[in-house]
């Protein structure tokens, strides 16, 4: 059966479900869109706007929380999700938190950055084939920042309050790894998904200033070692930036 995943460069919700894909060592193709365009095409296929989306053959699925639950399913093993039923709620709780709570904050951490440093959107491309050529992606850069920035409401005030908590989003996620519900010595499904949120924001200077040398970064690059993409420190005001503890 033909498995695609539907993606866009850097999507850490993408990464999310391309990591699950591989731990089950299911076979796949990758389709990487465009970013704005990308609405429209996933609207058209699967119903809805983001991405990721997977076609198993026929059936067609949008959102990394389902696809996961989906991909379980096809193939249970390595799981991903505890079979103790305690345990199970927990990792769904972390997933949950990291799908509804940290995506959007990375989401708009990522577009802030580059729609105040556009030229380092291509560095985002990655391995991915896209559509267009890069250099023709570059000279789009700036507005496709500048849209995306407005669309996931990366506003100044809602930045700033990002940052301002990110502490205690990180000591959140480091709770959870003191207990055992992220970190295990198998990766599970609220791994992948905060896993790959951290992930983004060490792509970003400003942010690597705050999460990088904390436990909840080794939890990142560990399930992605490798991540394309970076914009220099400096990109954000540094009056946004909460003082680092040394
Ligand atoms: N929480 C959902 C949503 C994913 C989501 O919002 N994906 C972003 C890309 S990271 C997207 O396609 N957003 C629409 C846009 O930015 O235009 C999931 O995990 O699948």
């Amino acid at each position: 059966m033909t498995v695609t995943l539907y993606a866009l460069p850097a999507s850490h919700p993408c990464a999310t479900v391309a990591r699950a894909l591989a731990l089950k060592d299911i076979a796949y193709e990758r389709v990487d869109l465009l970013p704005v365009l990308h609405r429209v095409q996933q609207q058209r296929r699967f119903g809805a706007q983001t991405v990721p989306g997977l076609e198993i053959g026929s059936e067609r699925i949008v959102g990394s929380r389902e696809i996961l639950r989906r991909l379980e399913r096809m193939v249970p093993e390595p799981a991903l999700y505890p079979a103790d039923a305690g345990a199970r709620a927990e990792v769904e709780r972390a997933e949950r938190w990291g799908d509804q709570v940290l995506q959007a904050i990375a989401r708009r951490a990522a577009w802030a950055c580059l729609s105040r440093r556009p030229a380092a959107l291509t560095s985002y491309v990655g391995e991915a084939r896209l559509p267009l050529p890069v250099p023709l992606i570059g000279l789009g850069a700036r507005p496709t920042a500048m849209i995306s920035a407005r669309l996931n409401h990366a506003s100044e005030g809602n930045v700033r309050a990002d940052l301002a908590h990110l502490g205690r989003h990180l000591d959140r996620i480091e709770r959870w790894m003191d207990r055992g519900v992220l970190g295990g010595a198998t990766p599970n499904a609220a791994d992948l998904q905060i896993g790959a949120g951290l992930r983004l924001l060490l792509t970003l200077g400003d942010y690597a200033a705050i999460v990088d040398g904390r436990p909840a970064a080794d939890l990142a690059r560990a399930q992605f070692p490798e991540h394309a993409g970076h914009v220099p420190a400096g990109a954000l005001p540094a009056e946004w930036l909460p003082s680092v503890p040394s």
